[in-house]
Order: C-alpha cells, then structure tokens, then sequence
C-alpha cells in the first residue's frame, strides 16, 4: 500500500536526464504504487494539449501505460502547466483535480496543492496568475495553432524573466498566514504541495494543535518523491544517471 507525490519536474526535451529519471521512476516505482498524485509543473512549460510533438507524446504514454496498469494518477495544475486540460487527461487516463482539494490518505484527510496560491506576498505573481486563470483568454488562447502559441510563450517568459531575479527568497515562499487559513478551511492538519523547490517538513502548533506541511523537491539536480504508507510519510530523493545529459 503506497501513495506516490511528485511535483516541479519540469520536463524538457532540453533535459534528458530528467526525463530519464522520470521514466525510471514510472516503469520501476509508480507501477507498484496504488496512486499518484502529480502536483504541478510536470513540464517546464505546457503550452496546451495540442502539443503533438514526439516529445509530448513520450510524456503521455508514460502515463497511459501506467494507468492502464491499474495504477490511479491524479494531476492538479502548476504554474507552468495551467494549460493542461481535459483531452491531455483523457488520452492518458490520469484525473485532473482542483486546484486547491483534500484527499483521504489511508485514513487521514489531507490537502494537496500545486503551492502557488499559497505565495500571496509576491503580488506581482498573484496578478499575472488572475490574467492567464481568466477562462475567456484560456478560451481564446486555446483556439490559436500551437507554433504560434510556443512563440507567444517564449516571448512572455522572456519578457518576465528578469523579474524574478530581482525578488526576496521570502516572497517567493508560502506565506504563513495563508497556509493556517487554507488548513483551517479544509478543516485538516497535514498539507503537502511543492512548487517552491524547498523540500521540508514543517510543524507547528496553532492553538494547542499540531500541523504538518510537506514541501516536495523539484527534480532540478535529482528526483524527489514523497512516499506514503499507511501513516508513514517519506521524502526521498532519486538520483539521475550520469550519462543521460
Ligand atoms: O515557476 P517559477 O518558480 O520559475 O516562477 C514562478 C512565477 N513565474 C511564472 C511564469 C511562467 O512560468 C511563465 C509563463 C509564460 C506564460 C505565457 C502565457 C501565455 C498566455 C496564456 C493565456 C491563457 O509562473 C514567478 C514567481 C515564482 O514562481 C515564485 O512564486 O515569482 O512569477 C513571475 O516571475 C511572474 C512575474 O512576476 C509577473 C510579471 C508580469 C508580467 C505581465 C505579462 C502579462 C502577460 C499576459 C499574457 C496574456
Ligand atoms: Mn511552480
């Protein structure tokens, strides 16, 4: 009985190592698992699910075949793959879930997200992310062929590129306030998202109760995986092979 999380992979046919490992971690670990939950930011960036590239297309079976296996595979939007939708889901059989939503881990209710929403202090994200979650210019988006949608996504992530670097490693993390507030709205005491690239285990105390947030790893350097048991819960890092760049 095991539970899988993964999250911020950010897969590339510019890396692949990353891909390797992931592929690895597919065909050897998530095929015994009894789920996965894939947290966001799967790819580096999904510009949508017209994407027909060989590339995409490596990433799909890999997760067709793993459902077909029996193994149950959930997916919650990243911020770099908000774009992925309902035909990616279908062609692969994996469960697109809410952004924000709580599941039951053998027993415990838990509530997983990708993470982002939880950074409400870097404003200027939180804005840019109101824009691209707005469903008419999803819409509008999604109509446009895919080679010119890549070009206005490369143009963007160009144009926003500096603006991260001139921002607070406090800003970029969740804000403490907004994860006591989302704990207590979903009426649970264990959270687990990533998209901060700051694997952890946090616990504090809140009124006399014990909370639990989990932070997953990126696959940056190597892979990071959260394996769940029954009430056991381990953060785990994979290595990538030497070659594979
Ligand atoms: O993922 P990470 O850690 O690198 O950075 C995130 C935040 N960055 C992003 C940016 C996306 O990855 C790139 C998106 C390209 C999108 C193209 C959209 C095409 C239109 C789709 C329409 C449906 O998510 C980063 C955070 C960081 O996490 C930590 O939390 O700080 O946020 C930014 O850097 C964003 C800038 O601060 C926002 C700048 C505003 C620019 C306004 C451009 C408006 C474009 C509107 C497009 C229609
Ligand atoms: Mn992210």
């Amino acid at each position: 009985m095991t539970t899988l999380f993964i999250s911020d992979l950010h897969l590339t046919p510019a890396r692949p190592d990353i891909t390797e490992c992931f592929v690895t971690f597919m065909r050897s670990e998530a095929i015994h698992a009894d789920a996965l939950y894939v947290l966001g930011d799967l790819f580096e960036f999904w510009v949508g699910d017209d994407d027909r590239t060989p590339f995409a297309d490596q990433i799909r079976s890999e997760f067709k075949a793993l459902t077909r296996s029996g193994v149950s595979v959930f997916f919650i939007q990243g911020n770099r793959d908000f774009l992925l939708g309902k035909r990616f889901c279908k062609e692969t059989g994996i469960t697109l879930l809410s952004d924000v939503c709580t599941i039951d881990l053998y027993g415990r209710k838990v509530v997983i997200l990708h993470g982002d929403t939880l950074c409400i202090d870097d404003v200027k994200y939180q804005e840019f992310r109101k824009t691209v979650h707005k469903p008419w210019l999803q819409w509008l988006f999604n109509r446009i062929p895919w080679f010119i949608k890549k070009r206005i996504v490369t143009k963007v992530q160009s144009d926003i590129r500096d603006d991260k670097q001139h921002k607070s490693l406090d800003i970029m993390d969740v804000n403490q306030g907004e994860v006591e507030r989302v704990l207590s709205q979903f009426h649970v005491n264990l959270m687990i998202h990533g998209h901060t690239h700051r694997p952890n285990r946090h616990y504090f105390d809140k009124n006399g109760v014990e909370y639990t947030r989990i932070v997953l790893g990126d696959w940056y350097t190597q892979g990071s995986v959260l394996k769940v048991h029954a009430n056991e819960f381990n953060l785990q890092t994979r290595p990538f092979k030497k070659d594979s760049n």
